[in-house]
């Protein structure tokens, strides 16, 4: 059986992939639909924004549809970048510019400071996904939030985004240092996939 994931994030579409494999399931992606149009993702929260393209990509396939939309919540920048986590430094920014920008406000803050510890602010992922079957027109939802702090000693060759910049105190190591086992444990999308599943199952 195929699960269609509304992502062209080929980061999420891994880890889903990874995530569904032990329940005998594929995961298809926008990738594998280069028709469809991209989403307007206009929402105040993530939540409305993966409703968006859950029902948007549910409904022009005519399939069930899972839709995630996700973001960094940096505390220190009262909660940005948050919903406009893929295109803080512009529309179609790299994950490397988006880095460098989110390095470059937290430097600006910290600029009177004498010292630079690496770990320059709390922060948090979060992850809203939705579920959406357009034949019934159910729509199940579920979040999940990974706690953590922005280094400025950015490692790690793994996942994606700001993965690099997110140390995670459980592991002592950034996001992007875990293997792809290890983040799903403790991760944003972890969390949110296993609410799903256990709402699923309820
Ligand atoms: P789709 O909308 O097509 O799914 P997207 O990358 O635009 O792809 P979002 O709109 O949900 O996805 O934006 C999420 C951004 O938040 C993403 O581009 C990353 O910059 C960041 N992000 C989300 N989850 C992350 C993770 O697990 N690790 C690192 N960064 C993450
Ligand atoms: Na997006």
């Amino acid at each position: 059986p195929v699960i269609v994931v509304a992502t062209r994030n080929a980061g999420k579409v891994r880890e889903f992939a990874h995530a569904f494999a032990p329940l005998g399931k594929e995961v298809k992606s926008m990738f594998d639909y280069p028709e469809l149009p991209d989403v307007v993702e206009d929402g105040v929260t993530f939540a409305e924004n993966a409703w968006k393209k859950a029902k948007a990509v549910g409904d022009a396939l005519g399939l069930p549809v899972l839709a995630d939309d996700s973001g960094l919540c940096v505390d220190l920048l009262n909660g940005e970048p948050g919903v406009y986590s893929a295109r803080y430094a512009g529309e179609g920014a790299a994950d490397a510019q988006n880095n460098a920008k989110l390095l470059d406000a937290l430097a600006t803050l910290k600029a009177g400071e004498d010292t630079q510890p690496p770990l320059l602010s709390t922060a948090r992922f979060v992850c809203a996904l939705v579920l959406y079957d357009p034949a019934s027109g159910d729509k199940v939802e579920a979040e999940g939030a990974a706690e953590g702090w922005i280094t400025a000693d950015a490692a790690g060759e793994g996942g994606f985004g700001y993965d690099p910049l997110f140390y995670v105190p459980e592991y002592e190591m950034t996001m992007a240092e875990l293997t792809l086992e290890q983040k799903q444990a403790i991760s944003h999308r972890g969390h949110a996939l296993r609410a799903l599943v256990s709402r699923l199952e309820a």
